[in-house]
């Protein structure tokens, strides 16, 4: 069974205004699209926010981010444990925190994860230009350490409190479609023994199908069964998905997206395949910067591709 949770948060994004995301989502037939593939599907709604706080001095809103997460890695913790595939519709980018934690504590070093995004998200408040909790989601769950400085405190107890001490492995952690990384972030990446990043000058030079099958033989070698994959839509191209507050122009064609769900897919269908999809986040999408909804209507699509969609129907 395939849960969609609703995260409508985006106080630790650029700006405000995915919080409508998962309605815009939904308003683009996720559910029926799902159901028409004859996938059993439920909607658990939208998780409950915590009041509004202060922006404070260290990461800003970081209280309330700091508890969406806590309140995501429970909820997805038990759809999980119940046996269902998680859904889970942003909001910004800092809400994976929450749902790659609640994945970590099911599936702990067993895990691995897919950043399908332009940015890498992998700042901490020592690298971060903006202090914006969405771009170092994925830093927050390897479990970079920060001694001091801004932010450092909160730092330290997101980390205490939200990411199980087991961590994400940075040789489980994957990123692809890459265009705008900051400097810390490359740093970081460098740092980061076994990891794989797939950058857009890689999709360019090798194209998606290549790509896609390097990620398989990684995924393979490196012994994890469970995959999370967490799908920015800022990875396509803005002329086709406009509607996101992180927009980067060169990104993933129409085309190109939705072949990459479809090897994905396929690298999952195919027999034997040592590991399998155990959630998906859907996030930064933002219907105040869109046209006519079409960002969610193509991450919908996205969606149902990655779940096995195929021009003909059933392989
Ligand atoms: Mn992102």
């Amino acid at each position: 069974m395939i849960r969609i949770l609703g995260a409508p948060f985006d106080k630790c994004g650029r700006m405000a205004g995915s919080r409508l995301g998962p309605g815009a989502l939904r308003i683009a037939g996720l559910e029926d699209a799902l159901r028409g593939m004859r996938l059993a599907v439920c909607d658990d709604g939208d998780l409950p926010l915590p009041p509004s706080a202060e922006a404070g001095s260290g990461i800003l809103f970081f209280r309330e981010g700091v508890e969406v997460a806590r309140r995501l890695r429970e909820k997805v913790s038990e759809a999980i444990q119940s046996g269902d595939v998680p859904l889970v519709l942003g909001g910004d980018h800092s809400i994976s925190i929450g749902s790659v934690s609640g994945a970590i504590q099911c599936f702990g070093g067993k895990l691995a994860v897919l950043w399908i995004d332009a940015h890498a998200d992998y700042n901490t408040p020592a690298t971060s230009p903006s202090l914006n909790l969405h771009g170092m989601s994925l830093a927050a769950l390897v479990g970079f350490q920060v001694q001091e400085g801004r932010g450092a405190d909160d730092w330290a107890e997101l980390l205490e409190s939200v990411v199980p001490a087991e961590r994400l492995a940075p040789s489980h952690t994957a990123w692809y479609g890459l265009r705008d990384v900051d400097m810390g972030e490359r740093a970081h990446i460098r740092a980061s023994k076994g990891c794989l990043p797939l950058t857009m000058h890689d999709v360019d030079r090798y194209g998606v199908s290549e790509t896609v099958a390097k990620f398989d033989r990684w995924m393979r070698e490196s012994g994890a069964e469970a995959l999370w994959v967490s799908f920015d839509v800022d990875v396509m191209d803005p002329v086709l998905a406009p509607g996101t507050g992180t927009a980067v122009r060169g990104g993933l064609s129409y085309r190109e997206a939705h072949l990459l769900a479809e090897l994905l897919h396929e690298s999952l269908a195919a027999p034997g395949c040592p590991y399998r999809l155990v959630g998906l986040d859907v996030v930064e999408t933002n219907p105040t910067r869109d046209r006519s909804n079409e960002t969610a209507t193509t991450a919908v699509e996205w969606v149902a591709s990655l779940f096995g969609k195929t021009i003909l129907g059933e392989r």
